[in-house]
């Protein structure tokens, strides 16, 4: 029956119909342009992995045994139909998203095995006759990692870009820039990446109690994403619709810059990356000096050349502005643009980014305290310290990604703190955030058309490996793709479980550290060696 049909994020509508189709070596996929072959290529890679089948495409329409992609102007953005009819699949969409999910689709309806990275045993690979119709429910489907608290290596952040396409997720926000690490190289400021990428190696001592380094010490642990690496990562999004957002944070949280150029905050003082925590942030950018804003004009420059996304993520949260106060420069722009607050000047200073990011023809998106002192026309908010700003901002016309703490950040602990690998604090198990609805209560229907979506973050202070930081995505990740694409009519949370026994295998076989053991979940994981079988027996007691 279609309740043993086991896709995450749930589809639309799912019939299941009469008979099946069975792929073998000779099943080919019937392909009109680029986008389709590049769609059909995440198949094909699946089946020569697992299977050593080199499945072709082809360019004319064979008999039998094929998938197709017809091209459909009805469909909505990033939706598709996926019709199964015995020896043929038809996937139809209306642009690259929509196929690449309709083949997402397809992939989940094989047996677990086709996640395999090494090569099985011959085993039937028959998929159900279905008819399904589906459809994001947000056009804003994110997750955020941050890698300035950690660095991680290119791999993996293409690894992570490839699991969201594989959850139907499409944004990728990259919080390049912190206080303990800016990860971008700029070839106008050399220092950032020279200085500001590197800390003094403290990793044996606990985040919160780390020194303040001297500043000839010697720093040698971070790291930093070249311009080639950056091309890279977002060529490499492109393929998996992915967008991926960058966030160049300000006016706080750059000591990292800071570090690299003194000048650009008020005191001019020469500070040191943090090893560790920081708090409260009063190292700010100066928000009186031209200079300040010259500079960030520049570095936008360079990454909006990098970055095609709509969207630029300019930060803006958790500034003490205790500086601004006495600062000689930052009075003088207050007096000057008749500012009665600091309040006002972070708006000034969002609001002078806001004209040059919207003069390129791009949108500034930042964190909820952009809204304080009054927001930029144009601007776009995250809504993080609860759900507020974002009732704040769509009831003033602008849009908002939501993405409150309470469910969406992955830095808090998902099971027993006891038990549980270090996280920031908080709870957010993987219940909590499949009850996430980016439309709060509260919400006029006029607000929720300004609601792009919703996202979740991984703010990376206490995680310093990649297994860990795949423990904090995995799988609460399936349940914020579902929280965000499927319709609200169909959350269940026990319906959702029983599919998620399915997603634990192919994690198994994708090689994801994912958390096995925070939810009253028990499961047994078995490997048979010979097959490469993978037997997940899931008890479930949510
Ligand atoms: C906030 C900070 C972030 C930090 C995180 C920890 C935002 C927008 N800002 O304090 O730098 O890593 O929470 O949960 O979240």
């Amino acid at each position: 029956t279609e309740s043993d049909i086991h896709v995450i994020p749930k589809p639309e509508s799912l019939k299941l119909i009469e008979g099946n189709f069975q792929f073998n070596k000779n099943t080919v996929f019937y392909v009109a342009d680029k986008a389709q072959s590049a769609a059909a290529q995440i198949l094909i890679d699946r089946f020569k992995e697992a299977q050593g089948w080199e499945l072709k495409t082809v360019d004319t329409q064979p008999k039998s045994n094929y998938i197709q992609f017809k091209t459909s102007e009805d469909i909505e953005d990033e939706g598709y139909k996926l019709m199964v009819e015995n020896d043929v699949i038809t996937i139809q969409s209306n642009d690259f998203n929509g196929f690449l999910y309709g083949i997402q689709t397809l992939r989940q309806l094989l047996p677990p095995a086709i996640e395999s990275q090494t090569k099985i045993a011959d085993i039937s690979w028959v998929i159900p006759n279905v008819e399904i119709a589906d459809k994001p429910r947000f056009e804003w489907r994110g997750l955020m990692l941050d890698v300035s608290r950690h660095f991680f290596q290119k791999e993996y952040i293409k690894k992570t870009i490839d699991r969201l396409a594989f959850h139907k997720m499409n944004t990728f926000h990259f919080h390049l820039i912190d206080d303990q690490g800016w990860r971008i190289e700029i070839k106008k400021y050399p220092k950032l990446t020279e200085v500001g990428a590197w800390r003094v190696d403290q990793e044996d001592k606990p985040w919160d109690g780390r020194y303040t380094p001297k500043l000839d010490e010697k720093a040698t642990y971070g790291g930093f994403y070249t311009q080639d690496d950056i091309k890279e990562i977002v060529a490499y999004a492109e393929s998996r619709g992915v967008t991926v957002v960058p966030e160049i944070e300000m006016p706080a949280h750059v000591t990292s810059a800071i570090a690299s150029y003194p000048d650009l905050s008020c005191l001019e003082k020469p500070v040191p990356v943090p090893s560790g925590g920081l708090w409260p942030i009063t190292d700010i950018y100066c928000a009186g000096k031209d200079s300040t804003f010259e500079f960030l004009e520049d570095v936008l420059v360079e990454v909006m050349a990098l970055f095609p996304s709509k969207y630029i993520h300019v930060g803006g949260d958790e500034a003490t502005k205790t500086n601004w106060e006495k600062c000689p420069h930052c009075k003088k722009r207050m007096r000057d643009e008749q500012l009665k607050s600091v309040e006002e000047l972070q708006s000034y200073f969002i609001k002078r980014m806001e004209r040059f990011i919207s003069s390129k023809g791009r949108v500034l998106i930042g964190w909820d305290e952009i809204l304080e002192g009054g927001l930029a026309p144009g601007a776009a908010v995250m809504s993080w310290r609860g759900v507020k700003g974002g009732l704040e901002a769509s009831a003033e016309g602008h849009d908002v990604v939501m993405t409150p703490g309470t469910h969406c950040y992955f830095d808090h602990y998902q099971g027993p703190m006891d038990t549980e690998p270090l996280a920031w604090g908080g709870h957010s198990p993987v219940s909590k955030v499949y009850q996430f609805d980016p439309i709060v209560d509260g919400m006029s229907e006029e607000q929720a058309k300004h609601v792009l979506g919703g996202q979740a973050n991984l703010w990376a202070e206490h995680i310093t490996t990649e297994s860990h930081s795949e423990y904090m995505i995995f799988p609460r990740l399936a349940a914020m793709s579902e929280a965000v694409w499927s319709p609200k009519s169909s959350r269940d949370w026990v319906d959702f479980s029983s599919r998620m026994e399915n997603i634990f295998k192919r994690y198994q076989h994708q090689g994801i550290n994912y958390a096995k053991s925070a939810y009253t979940i028990t499961s047994e994981t078995e490997v048979d060696e010979a097959t490469n079988t993978i037997t997940v027996s899931l008890k479930n007691e949510f």
